[in-house]
Formats: structure tokens, C-alpha cells, sequence
């Protein structure tokens, strides 16, 4: 029977974009993984989904003036398309919002309360009079209690770091209202983890899990207490019985759930609804759950805890390859503080396969890495092309050129090719064992360690220098033979890492049938065809300039020098304040500077039915010259002001950061058209 492995990725919350750092540290370690064991024939079921439950959610959310699920709709659907960019093969990416998942919730809930393991207990709550609702952890701000700095939240403090509950602040206020909030009683219901030490600790021992995991757990269920799992909200698994309105069960109860409802979703989807049991409920199922370092209480304990608490006996994850953090240049990467590489713009300059590459190479496995445009510039080229690509290159296109573009005939072997063949393939067991032990870094170096192997091969003998001897022509032809075998290994140990290339590679060597499709080991028995009629090679890397990573760079710190001080929203309004606007596209016909030192310029505008004078103050931005003929939007039905003596029939919108202005791009538009 085929080796059964459930591979999953921690679930991505859908509250924000995700970036580099995720990837290096979860998604691209599990794909890797997730390749090599399908490379590798094995029955392997790739698992992941979106978190969209919990109190960060609905805050955000109210923030950003939308409700939960418009904001979880959105981030969701951005996941999805970066993990579709950057190659990750979930076999099945889903969400903890679909309905599917709260009946799985529910009865995890009703096991654990049948079987003794959940109390119920009131406790005192802070309670916003004002919003009619209790509020917890980050809508809570207020003193710390340990540093009296007064923007403390309701979890931790900024300012010393500091970890207590919401209601330890001193002058508790609601971080939406600041409307101060009292106490008032509220039932909850625990879990009592303290139950489950025993078998914790007698499962945990035969664990191998690293080092750093093993130690922090088992310290970690030395203290083991009842925590909450449920929530004052209304966004999130509601409780299974009457009485417990607008409770819901906290994030880390549910999300963990999480995995094994996506399984069922996707035995729904591919039409076999039990095919999920084959899984989860099978104890030949082998688990890997890929998660970051904040992530291992979680997976280590609490998930395997709730498991132990059921009737229904659940795998218990067997391989927990916790990942550290991985930052840029120095810092964690940051949306809010402009700290980050945007993907698109990535991904339009650059090949998806290098920055696989220097992701997996680069992996925080051991140590918190970080990405920096230096390594990626050394990696893309020393390595992807000096060494890989270089001998892809010179081996491909030397055939083309002296051996008619055909498959060379293998002749007798001589030690030293044998020498070569046999480190070539000793390397590729060890590329096999560090992929099963998820070391990713290693795997890397070996992948190169057999290009610079190939390399130096051919530099040794010369196949250039054969041409000259016709005695030679057999020895020629075998040298080349053994470096297309090598470019063959190459490909197949660099597939889970570079998918795209390593399949362009395969190509290149004349087989039609992809790698994927025929396996690793497999791969390695297969016989090259003598005599077969090869493609052409490309390239399979481009150089990068020295020039386009300092432009990076310098992208990288214009970005922190923008204001991000952007303004608040504004109140809500009706639809008929909408509609009483008149935005029109005007063409701008004339311009010049009021004064030399103002930032305004005097525009005369065509607005199709007739033109006007605006005065806007742009000049600082827009040169007089390079507005005329642009089209910009003007609000028509604006009354008429004096500014500095000029009557400015109008009012020119822009786009503005508070530091930068721009004028919103409508040239495709005739003048006169309506923006509604
Ligand atoms: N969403 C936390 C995180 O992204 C969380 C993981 C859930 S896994 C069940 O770090
Ligand atoms: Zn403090």
C-alpha cells in the first residue's frame, strides 16, 4: 500500500496581506514538501484554508468601516491568488467561515463537554455601556498596570511588553469609542487542559520533533490551566444550545478544527464524502503540520488535547516542522509601516522560480533569516545561473552544436566516470533524506553541490578538445551522455524547489513525459534515448544587473520615507449626498503658476459644454507645462470662490497621501463625461 500523508500549512488569517515572510517560514517549506512526496509516489493530501473567525478580524474590520465578512471575503480572495502566483499545490485551500465547518466545531465541543472536560464559570467582563456590548482583548485600551504607560492594550503593552488580561488595565476604554467601560459578569466556558498532562506528556516523549519544539512544550505542559474557549462576539462558531447568544467559540478553539472540516469540504468536492476518514480517521495516516514558531502551543498541545477529548479517535499530528521568522533586511516585514516587497512588482521583474529558490535556500529553519536583496542578487546569479544554469547551458547547447542536437550514445565508462555518476547519485540520497526531514537549506546546497559536481566534470574533460581527435568521437559522446544523466538528477532534486525550470530541464533532455508524472525514483532509473532529436535550450535562469537591485534597494527605502499618516474615514453618508455631486472629466487648456513661490496654479478647463477657470493647488507636483491637454476630474457643481483674487469655478480632485499628490488617471475619457 501506497504511504498516506496529510500535509497541512497553518491557516493564514484573511486579515491582511500576506508577504515573503509567511512564505519562507510555512507555505513554500510545505509545498516543497508536499512535491517531493507526490515526486516520490506517495499518497499525499495538501491542506489549507483561510482563519477568518476572531476578535483581530472583527476589529479590523469595524476599523476599515466594513463588515467581518466583506473584510474576510476580501482577504480571502487575496490569498488565494497569491498562492496561486507563487505555485503553492494545496490540493484544497478553504475557509473556516463556510458552513461545513461550524457542525465539526459544534460536535468537537459537545465530546469535550459529554466527556467531562469543559466547565462553565462567570466572570467579570468589561462592558462598554455605550456600545451595548462587551468588549475583549484588542478593543480594550487602557493603563498598564505594570508600567503606567496609557496605551496599553488590552493584551500586552507596546511600551514594556508586559502580558495581562483586559481587565488588569487601570482606566479600561474602548480602543473604538474610547467610551470607559466597567465590569459586569458574563458566563464562559473553559477547557480544562490541566486534564489532559498525563497523556500530553506520555505522548509527547516519543516525539523527535527539533529540539527548540520539544523543549518549549514540554515546559510548556508542566503549567498547563483552564483557559476560555469561548467569546463575547457575534463573528464566529456559535455554541451548540440555547442560552449562550452572542457567545461564540474563541479563534484557537475553532481554527485548528479548521483542517480537518477542509478535509471533508474537499472529499465533498472531489465527490467522495468519506473520503476525509481515509485521513483523519486512519492511524497509517501520517500528519506533517507546517506551522511558525508562534504557532507550536497550538499544534503541540491545545489541537492534540481537544483530540484527546473526543469519541472519535483523530489523528494526532506526527511531524511538526515549526519554522522561525524571516525578515527583510533587518526588519520584520510590515505592511502598515511600509516595510515589505510588493509580489506583483516582484513577480513582474523576476522569475517565480528564483525567489523559490532563495526562499527555501534562505529558510528560517533553525534561526531567524531574513531576506535581503544582496542574497538574492549572489543566489540568482552565482548559483541559479553560475553554476546550474551555466552547466545546463554549456552542456545543451554544446550538443546542438557538435553532436547534432541528439541524445549522445553511452560508450565504455572509465573510473572517473563512474566516480562521477556514483557521487552524483550518493548526492541525490542525501537531497532525498534532508527533503524527508524537512531541511530545506540543505537540500538547496546539494542541489548546487551537483551543478558545481557537473562543472567540474566537464571542465576536466574538455569534451571542446575531443572535437579535434575523430578517434575521439566515442569518448566525446559518452562525456556528453554523463552530463545530460547529471542534468537529469539535477532536474529531478530541484522540482520540488523550482517546479517550473526543473520541468523546462526535463524537456530539454527529450523526455515528453513530466517529472511529476514519473517520479523520482523512477526518474533516476530512466534511461536517457540515445538518438533522440532535442529541443533547442534556452536559458533557464536570466542574469540579474547590478543596477536592478540597487533600484530595489532604493524602492525598498523610498517606500518607509512616505507619510503613512493617512487620514481616518470620515462619517457615513446617505446616497443622495452622492448624487448631488457632479464629477465631470475636464481637459486642461491652459495653465500657469499663480504666483512663483505658491503651490497654486491657475487652470482653464474644457468641460465639453463649456470651459472654466479652477485655482488648484498642485504646483509643487504638476509643472503648468505638463498639464496641458492631461484630463483630470473637476466636481462641476461646486459654488464658485475667490482664491487670491482669481474665481475658481470648480474644484480639481487628486489622489494624496497627505505628503504626495496625483492626479487620478482618466485619459481614455472625452471631456464632458460623467463619473458616477
Ligand atoms: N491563523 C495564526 C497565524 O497565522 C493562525 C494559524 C491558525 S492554524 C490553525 O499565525
Ligand atoms: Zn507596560
Amino acid at each position: 500500500m501506497k504511504e498516506k500523508l496529510l500535509i497541512t500549512a497553518a491557516l493564514p488569517y484573511a486579515n491582511g496581506p500576506l508577504h515573503f515572510g509567511h512564505m519562507a517560514g510555512c507555505y513554500l517549506p510545505a509545498d516543497c514538501y508536499a512535491r517531493f512526496n507526490r515526486l516520490c509516489q506517495k499518497e499525499v493530501l495538501f491542506i489549507c484554508g483561510s482563519d477568518e473567525y476572531g476578535i483581530a478580524i472583527t476589529l479590523s474590520a469595524e476599523l476599515a468601516h466594513r463588515s467581518p465578512k466583506e473584510h474576510v471575503d476580501y482577504y480571502h480572495a487575496l490569498n488565494i491568488n497569491l498562492f496561486a502566483r507563487l505555485g503553492i499545490s494545496f490540493d484544497h485551500y478553504s475557509r473556516t467561515s463556510w458552513e461545513g465547518h461550524i457542525p465539526v466545531v459544534q460536535q468537537f465541543f459537545l465530546d469535550l463537554y459529554q466527556n467531562g472536560y469543559i466547565e462553565e464559570r462567570d466572570s467579570e467582563q468589561l462592558y462598554s455601556s455605550k456600545e451595548k456590548r462587551f468588549l475583549a482583548d484588542r478593543y480594550v485600551v487602557g493603563t498598564c498596570p505594570k508600567c503606567f504607560y496609557e496605551e496599553a492594550r488590552g493584551d500586552e503593552c507596546p511600551n514594556c511588553g508586559g502580558n495581562f488580561e483586559a481587565t488588569d488595565l487601570i482606566h479600561p476604554r474602548s480602543k473604538l469609542t474610547n467610551s470607559p467601560l466597567t465590569l459586569r459578569s458574563s458566563r464562559h466556558w473553559y477547557l480544562l487542559f490541566d486534564r489532559f498532562q498525563e497523556r500530553l506528556q506520555e505522548w509527547i516523549k516519543k516525539k523527535r520533533w527539533k529540539a527548540n519544539v520539544m523543549h518549549f512544550v514540554e515546559n510548556y505542559i508542566q503549567d498547563l490551566k483552564p483557559r476560555a474557549i469561548t467569546r463575547d462576539s457575534d463573528w464566529g462558531v456559535p455554541l451548540p444550545f440555547a442560552g449562550a447568544e452572542k457567545k461564540v467559540f474563541y479563534v484557537w478553539f475553532d481554527a485548528p478544527i479548521g483542517y480537518i472540516s477542509a478535509t471533508k469540504e474537499w472529499a465533498e468536492k472531489i465527490g467522495k464524502p468519506d473520503e476525509w476518514k481515509k485521513y483523519w480517521l486512519d492511524s497509517t495516516t501520517n500528519l506533517v503540520q507546517f506551522i511558525g514558531k508562534d504557532n507550536i502551543p497550538f499544534h503541540a498541545i491545545f489541537f492534540p488535547a481537544m483530540i484527546m477529548g473526543q469519541n472519535v479517535s483523530y489523528k494526532l499530528v506526527d511531524e511538526l516542522p515549526a519554522n522561525e521568522f524571516y525578515n527583510l533586511e533587518g526588519k520584520q516585514f510590515s505592511k502598515s509601516s511600509n516595510w515589505f516587497i510588493d509580489v506583483d512588482d516582484f513577480l513582474h521583474t523576476f522569475h517565480l522560480d528564483q525567489l523559490r529558490y532563495t526562499l527555501a535556500a534562505n529558510a528560517p529553519e533553525n534561526q531567524d533569516s531574513e531576506f535581503t536583496w544582496q542574497d538574492f542578487f549572489m543566489r540568482c546569479n552565482v548559483e541559479l545561473v553560475g553554476k546550474f544554469g551555466n552547466f545546463a547551458h554549456r552542456v545543451l547547447t554544446f550538443i546542438q552544436q557538435n553532436a547534432a542536437g541528439k541524445t549522445p550514445h553511452c560508450f565504455a565508462l572509465e573510473e572517473e566516470d563512474k566516480v562521477f555518476l556514483e557521487t552524483t547519485s550518493h548526492l541525490m540520497q542525501e537531497a532525498k533524506q534532508n527533503f524527508e526531514k524537512f531541511q530545506l537549506r540543505k537540500v538547496a546546497q546539494i542541489f548546487i553541490e551537483i551543478a558545481s559536481l557537473g562543472n567540474q566534470y566537464f571542465d576536466q574533460q574538455k569534451p571542446w578538445k575531443l572535437l579535434k581527435n575523430g578517434d575521439m568521437r566515442s569518448r566525446l559522446q559518452t562525456i556528453l551522455y554523463l552530463c545530460m544523466e547529471s542534468l537529469k538528477s539535477l532536474a529531478i532534486v530541484s522540482y520540488p524547489l523550482i517546479p517550473t525550470t526543473a520541468e523546462k530541464l526535463w524537456y530539454f533532455l527529450g523526455f515528453s513525459t513530466p517529472i511529476i508524472k514519473t517520479g523520482w525514483e523512477e526518474g533516476k532509473k530512466k534511461r536517457l534515448q540515445e538518438g533522440t532529436l532535442l529541443p533547442y535550450p534556452e536559458r533557464l535562469f536570466p542574469k540579474i544587473e547590478p543596477n536592478q537591485i540597487e533600484k530595489e534597494k532604493k524602492k525598498l527605502l523610498d517606500m518607509t520615507k512616505q507619510d503613512l499618516s493617512l487620514e481616518p474615514f470620515k462619517e457615513e453618508v446617505d446616497f443622495s449626498a452622492i448624487e448631488a455631486l457632479d464629477l465631470r472629466i475636464a481637459e486642461v487648456i491652459k495653465a500657469e503658476k499663480i504666483e512663483e513661490k505658491t503651490k497654486l496654479l491657475k487652470l482653464e478647463i474644457d468641460l465639453g459644454i463649456e470651459k472654466r477657470t479652477i485655482v488648484s493647488g498642485i504646483a509643487k507636483f504638476y509643472s503648468p507645462e505638463a498639464l496641458i491637454g492631461k484630463k483630470v476630474v473637476v466636481i462641476a457643481n461646486l459654488k464658485p470662490k475667490k482664491i487670491r483674487g482669481i474665481e475658481s469655478q470648480g474644484m480639481l480632485l487628486v489622489a494624496t497621501n497627505g505628503k504626495l499628490i496625483k492626479l487620478p488617471e482618466c485619459e481614455s475619457m472625452p471631456a464632458g463625461s460623467v463619473i458616477s
